[in-house]
């Protein structure tokens, strides 16, 4: 599959972590007498087997979804990527931090139902969702957007779900809330990744409360007409397509309705790398890396990089007036 073969253009997770993380990372390796440091988190010894066994597949009774046609905003006539494209190469560190990691392992350890998604903080209703509460919330939109990743990848996904408005509008945000809060799921059981110190766990990411409004952010239930798989970030995740990659967190617990801009799980990593706002870019390079292309899963030329990942007319008036060389 030439598709996971690494290009030579990509980044090396080692290029993305700071040393810091690295260098914490080789001693927990050391102190789980893993050695070497190059040493894949996939091999922790993971119970994968004897899990999988008790894994619950999420049920079928995946709610109807209505198409996006051609002529409607969310339609796309880019290419797709495959199934199998977004489902074997990804980013979800709570499973390794090889590209093919999440695809080999989250289906057999992540355990979807019972789910539930506390919404809380600066809200009038305060409510915990069950994740088939949430399926049923709104209705479900299948939206085709581009994904690009900070490290230079991009694809064409079909997701499923529901702006994440509808949401926002059911739990009435206070006159205080100001942003939003993603937590994620952080189960040492389920998620062996989390048991090494690489990332500060649980995975947290944040939006404006007027990004979180807009229209094109959506609560990610499914893709292609499905459930979400496991290592997409199943059973809910965010979906922010003029934003990097990183910002979409997967496997999503909580939310929270704050006053004060939140702290990113890869801000605190490296501040000098990845900002609050993350939007895609060309203009502004990575510190280690141009930001002018990116490689789309299954091609082999790059492609030019996009502002706002191609998404400028819809969202550039949010960031009016800002300067996004200091905001980045
Ligand atoms: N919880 C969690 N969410 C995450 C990540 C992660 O490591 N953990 N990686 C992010 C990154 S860097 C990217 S590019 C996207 C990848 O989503 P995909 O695998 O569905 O393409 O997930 C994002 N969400
Ligand atoms: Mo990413």
């Amino acid at each position: 599959m030439s598709i996971l073969i690494r290009r030579p253009a990509d980044v090396l997770p080692s290029e993305i972590t700071s040393p810091a993380t690295f260098a914490r990372r080789r001693e927990l390796l050391a102190a789980l007498g893993l050695g070497a440091a190059g040493a894949a988190l996939s091999g922790l010894g993971l119970p994968g087997r004897a899990l999988a066994a008790s894994v619950e597949r999420g049920g079928n009774g995946f709610p109807p979804v209505a198409k996006a046609a051609p002529g409607s905003p969310w339609f796309s006539d880019e290419a797709l990527t495959p199934k199998s494209t977004i489902t074997s190469y990804g980013n979800f560190y709570e499973y390794g931090v090889d590209k093919t990691d999440p695809g080999k392992y989250a289906p057999g350890l992540l355990k979807t139902r019972p789910w539930t998604v506390a919404v809380e903080g600066e809200v009038l209703k305060p409510r915990t969702f069950a994740i088939d509460d949430l399926l049923k919330l709104a209705p479900l939109e299948e939206r085709i957007y581009r994904l690009r990743c900070v490290e230079g990848w991009s694809m064409v996904v079909p997701w499923v779900g529901f702006p994440l408005a509808e949401l926002i509008k059911k739990v009435e945000p206070t006159g205080n809330a100001k942003f939003v809060e993603f937590v994620t799921l952080a189960d040492p059981v389920q998620m062996p990744g989390v048991r090494s110190p690489l990332l500060d766990w649980p995975y947290v990411e944040g939006l404006r409360l007027d990004e979180a409004r807009h229209p094109l952010t959506l609560l990610g239930l499914g893709l292609y007409g499905e459930a979400l798989p496991a290592q997409n970030g199943a059973p809910v995740r965010l979906v922010v397509p003029w934003k990097y990659g990183f910002k979409s967190a997967k496997s999503i617990v909580k939310i929270r309705f704050v006053r004060e801009q939140p702290t990113s799980t890869w801000t605190r990593a490296a501040p000098s790398e990845y900002g609050f706002y993350s939007n895609v870019n060309p203009e502004v390079a990575h510190p280690r890396w141009s930001q002018k292309s990116e490689r789309r899963l299954g091609e082999f030329r790059r492609r030019p990089t996009l502002p706002f990942n191609g998404y400028a007319d819809q969202v550039a008036s949010l960031y009016a007036g800002m300067d996004l060389k200091k905001n980045f």
